[in-house]
């Protein structure tokens, strides 16, 4: 059996154009895969595949040589007979979709004639098109344009859909931060919120939650300006994401001159710890608007909660009670951290 040329008429009109395989960019390379035991046969197919510009050709005569080929070279396209000594088409056609997961590379099976059987078996087992042998050149390279054409479409959805997930990946981010400062936000504060406390609550860590808010801040405002104030808030949150030293910390902006920190494996003597190196970095940030007399000392208090997430914890409750604590530092003179579990309000604090 052999390749045979298509008749001369069919040839004239169109030879120029189809005699080759063209792909869309003919600077990519396309290789295909024969698998055919009759080595007359596959000669013959090698050839045409040659001449129609296809870059690499590889050659296998049985179901497992293929099978290995496929694996280390993957190749653009597969020919695959049906009747092979041993492991069949069919076999073959179910091992490279089982190998592939989820990429595609198409799959034209070679049948004999009069062997619709054979075609619709070769369809089932996962090929995509077939050829009746002996396989005549212009059949050849119109099927492998068919087939590049799709496998292009597909590599240019598969890249889209890649992009697609990037910018949609960015757009969330993008959702979940604040503009002024570059923290996190109020709503990526409360997703990640949530996630801690079911992290907390599955591992039987303690986490905490800090609540912060700068003293006083209306009256900067009042005194100073609103653009004076944005810078504030700027470099607290330059200041915050400092202090979070750990991959897993989180520094939000909850709202307004208000800020959240969120520190996963974080015991009420750690809290304390970080409240202590929190107030004392806000001690060396010195602020001086043009219009003040000199240089500004700012300061914030803070309400802390800390506890091991049972059952009962939400991110509401954990919230009204770091609230509440702040509520408390604030009304026992500001500048100053508490926390309900650790009645932390110290002397000690109140130096900070
Ligand atoms: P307290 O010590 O009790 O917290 O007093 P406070 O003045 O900080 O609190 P209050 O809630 O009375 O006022 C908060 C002020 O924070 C109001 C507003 O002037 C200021 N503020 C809130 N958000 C922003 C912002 O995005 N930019 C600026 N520049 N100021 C803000
Ligand atoms: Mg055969
Ligand atoms: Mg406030
Ligand atoms: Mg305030």
């Amino acid at each position: 059996m052999s390749v045979i040329p298509p008749p001369s008429s069919e040839r004239s009109a169109i030879e120029s154009d189809a005699a080759r395989f063209t792909p869309q960019d003919a600077s990519a390379p396309f290789s295909v895969l024969v698998v055919e035991d009759q080595p007359s046969m596959r000669t013959a197919l090698v050839r045409e595949l040659h001449q129609a510009g296809v870059s690499e050709v590889l050659e296998a005569e049985n179901g497992r040589a293929a099978l290995a080929l496929f694996r280390s070279r993957r190749p653009d396209l597969v020919l695959l007979d049906i009747r092979l000594p041993g492991e069949d088409g069919y076999w073959v056609a179910r091992q490279l979709r089982e190998t592939e997961r989820g990429e595609w590379t198409p799959i034209i099976f070679l049948s004999g004639l009069d062997n619709d059987l054979d075609v619709w078996r070769g369809i089932e087992a996962g090929g995509d098109d077939y050829l009746v042998k002996p396989v005549k050149p212009i059949v050849l390279v119109a099927k492998l344009r068919a087939m590049r054409r799709l496998l292009d479409m597909r590599r240019r959805l598969v890249t889209l859909s890649a992009e697609l997930h990037l910018a949609n990946q960015k757009l969330n981010e993008m959702v979940e931060l604040d503009s002024l400062t570059n923290l996190v936000n109020r709503r990526g504060m409360d997703r990640m919120l949530h996630a801690e406390i079911a992290a907390a609550r599955r591992e039987g860590k303690p986490l905490t939650l800090m609540l912060c808010d700068l003293d006083h801040f209306k009256q900067f405002n009042d005194t100073y300006g609103h653009v004076q104030g944005d810078e504030c808030l700027k470099h607290v949150g330059r200041l915050l994401r400092e202090v979070c030293v750990r991959p897993r910390d989180v520094a939000a902006r909850y709202g307004g001159e208000e800020f959240a920190l969120i520190l996963p494996n974080t015991p009420r003597s750690g809290a304390m710890t970080f409240a202590r190196a929190l107030g004392q970095m806000l001690k060396s940030l010195k602020v001086r608007p043009p219009n003040a007399p000199g240089e500004l000392q700012l300061t914030l208090s803070g309400g802390i909660t800390t506890c091991i997430p049972d059952e009962h914890t939400s991110a509401e409750t954990m919230l009204m009670r770091a609230d509440e604590a702040l509520y408390a530092a604030k009304s026992q003179g500001r500048n100053r951290f508490f926390s309900f579990e650790m009645q932390m309000d110290t002397i000690e604090q109140r130096q900070l």
